[in-house]
């Protein structure tokens, strides 16, 4: 028996096709020696990783790690889609013939994880027992330690995920090779990075990077790029990225479920841990389930619509994180949690982090403190200590918090229920500075298909792109599309409309702003106000008020109670400005004009929504 073999039993790995891909892949980039995690080999990793100076302690056994400085971000431009099929390529995701990109990447693979151990990684992206079990289970390998602690935290790891598999060789392979990142010409043309996923072969090749959205596989190569391909291959399911709550009414006894998806910096984790205004506490409980992945399936027993986190834990940006904006998340990243700190600020002598956002002011004493590069805060000149612009930061602006979904306090007792919740509302919603009232319901399924697919966020400083043009961001996947665009609106068709009770449909904006820039709406736990609104809609106890973009509630209808707002900040909030609508309604037509084989019922919610639009400005 050789080493492999060894590593391989004593990793317990009995699934013999999986055994077979790590003997090649092994084989093929060269490892010195090759061993199999599982969740309970973290404190020993832990352990090995600060010893090795790849974590430096946090307080109450925690930990921090930096990240290349080339390397902080996921790459959507060297990212790639490949299948087999030219049919697959959509506008969004990168398609590439897998005959072509996959010998270029095998190439970069070769012997790159020499003198390294090869991790191998069985894990399941999806709670244990659930019906789509044949599309959850997964093996990434990674030359990178600090991989497998992120995926530890990240997804369900054991070799024992791959033991029950109905059919042993139907797993997601996935291989991650670090690279040599001081070498690999990021962001110029010579760059050498490749995400790809294979989709119709079910495997993902990740080169040169060892920052979370390109290397940790499961969440996002798996979790939507691969499972959103799988969904429609099998006609089974959607994968998208999407926040999923529950919210209990106590005074019913009843919790409805709602999933939604936001652009990134929308604020999805936050309202996914939302704890409720003080007025409304006694009677209204938010459920966490999910922040960023969502499953959606119709249930062959009762024909709804149920969904569930496929993943672990929580990866989430650190910036504006705090205990106004999301008091959860301090308390899932405090003491006793084992989180991981990717890019914060690090003091080195007091062992503690700190981000933007995290209180109003950085630290008062500099002693001890580096930014996100390493370099110490005390060195900088003094009008760059604490400045705040752009290229002053203390952490990186896409520093990170990985931590389990068991510190989430308010997580919901269902977060591992095999088949999910049932979807009660579906949300949409981004950054719009006018335009977008705080919340319309969309009636029809084929109405909130189309607000899905029209989905923006505008440009912010921080992000690229200039400020206030919108971006579109379909379904909030538009990074993650792994087929065509047109087909992709069709499955949702098909899915919601085989669904025997469908979700209500609403598009949300807590970003609203006056002409002096200033937020109309407080946000936050205020945001549960419109939830609620949308809830009484779908039960029928609102009626709300008929708009040529939906039905807004009417003033009386949103439970205010506990908040002051005034009058006229409210009618902007809830009004409907039909010039700038008929603006958009142009820019959609333009930007729904790219995608091929849209679905007609798709083309005639926005030939509705163009004519009440103009009905409504002739009025
Ligand atoms: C993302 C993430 O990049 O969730 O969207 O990390
Ligand atoms: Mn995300």
């Amino acid at each position: 028996m050789d080493t492999i073999d060894r590593a391989l039993d004593v990793g317990g790995l009995r699934n013999d096709a999986a055994r077979a891909f790590i003997r090649q892949w092994a084989a093929h980039t060269q490892p010195a020696a090759v061993e199999v995690v599982s969740a309970a080999d973290d404190a020993r990793l832990v352990a090995e990783a600060l010893a090795a100076g790849e974590f430096a302690p946090v307080t109450g056994g925690r930990y921090y790690a930096r990240s290349y400085v080339k390397d902080t971000a996921r790459s959507e431009e060297r990212t790639f889609v490949a299948t087999s099929n030219p049919a697959d390529r959509g506008v969004y995701n990168n398609w590439l013939p897998a005959d072509e990109v996959k010998p270029v990447v095998e190439r970069l693979m070769a012997g790159a994880s020499r003198g390294k151990t090869m991790y191998v990684i069985p894990y399941l992206m999806a709670p244990p027992g659930t019906p789509l079990d044949a599309w959850a289970a997964g093996v990434e390998l990674t030359d990178s330690r600090v991989v497998v602690l992120h995926m530890i935290r990240m997804a369900r790891v054991g070799a024992e995920h791959l033991d029950r598999l109905a059919d042993p060789s139907h797993f997601v392979r996935g291989v991650h090779v670090t690279g040599d990142l001081e070498n690999l010409e990021q962001g110029t043309a010579a760059d050498k990075r490749y995400f790809v996923t294979v989709a119709d072969e079910r495997l993902i090749l990740h080169f040169g990077s060892s920052y979370g959205g390109n290397a940790l596989l499961g969440k996002i190569a798996h979790g939507l790029r691969q499972a959103s391909y799988d969904g429609q291959a099998s006609g089974r399911f959607l994968a998208e990225q999407f926040m999923l709550i529950g919210i209990e009414d106590r005074q019913t006894g009843r919790t409805r479920y709602l999933c939604g998806g936001f652009p990134s910096a929308s604020g999805k984790t936050n309202l996914a841990m939302m704890v409720p205004p003080p007025a409304f506490a006694g009677r209204y409980a938010v459920y966490f389930l999910g922040d960023d992945i969502a499953w959606l399936h119709v249930d062959p027993d009762d024909g709804r619509i149920y969904a569930f986190n496929p993943e672990f834990g929580v990866f989430g940006v650190a910036k504006d994180t705090n205990e106004r904006s999301n008091a959860n998340a301090i308390v899932a990243v405090g003491p006793g949690t084992a989180t991981l700190f990717t890019n914060t600020a690090y003091n080195e002598q007091t062992r503690d982090v700190w981000w933007e956002g995290r209180t109003p002011e950085p630290p008062a004493d500099l002693a001890g403190w580096r930014d996100w590069r390493g370099e110490p805060i005390g060195g900088r000149p003094p009008e760059r200590q604490r400045s705040g612009a752009a290229g002053d930061e203390w952490s990186h602006p896409n520093s990170r918090f990985t931590t389990a979904l068991a510190s989430v306090p308010n997580l919901s007792p269902e977060f591992d229920n095999p088949k999910g919740v049932p979807i009660d509302a579906i949300i949409f919603g981004g950054r719009v500075r006018d335009r977008e009232p705080l919340i319309r319901a969309l009636t029809s399924i084929p109405d909130g298909v189309y607000d899905g697919l029209t989905l923006g966020a505008e440009a912010t400083f921080a992000a690229e792109g200039k400020e206030g043009v919108l971006r579109y961001d379909p379904m909030s996947m538009r990074p993650f599309m792994s087929y065509a665009e047109g087909r992709y609106a069709q499955r949702w068709l098909d899915v919601i409309g085989g669904a025997s009770q469908p979700p209500v449909f609403a598009h949300v904006n807590w970003f609203q702003r006056d002409a002096r820039g200033r937020y109309l709406w407080p946000g936050y736990s205020e945001n549960l106000r419109a939830l609620l609104w949308l809830l009484d809609f779908r039960d029928g106890l609102v009626r709300g008020r008929e708009t040529p973009v939906g039905v807004l509630p009417r003033r009386e209808e949103l439970n205010l109670q506990g908040l002051s707002l005034d009058g006229a900040t409210l009618d902007l909030l809830l009004s409907v400005d039909l010039e700038r609508w008929e603006r958009e309604v142009r820019s959609r037509e333009e930007y729904l004009s790219q995608f091929t084989g849209l679905p007609a019922p798709i083309w005639d919610a926005h030939r509705r929504l163009a004519q009440a639009v103009r009905r409504g400005l002739s009025a």
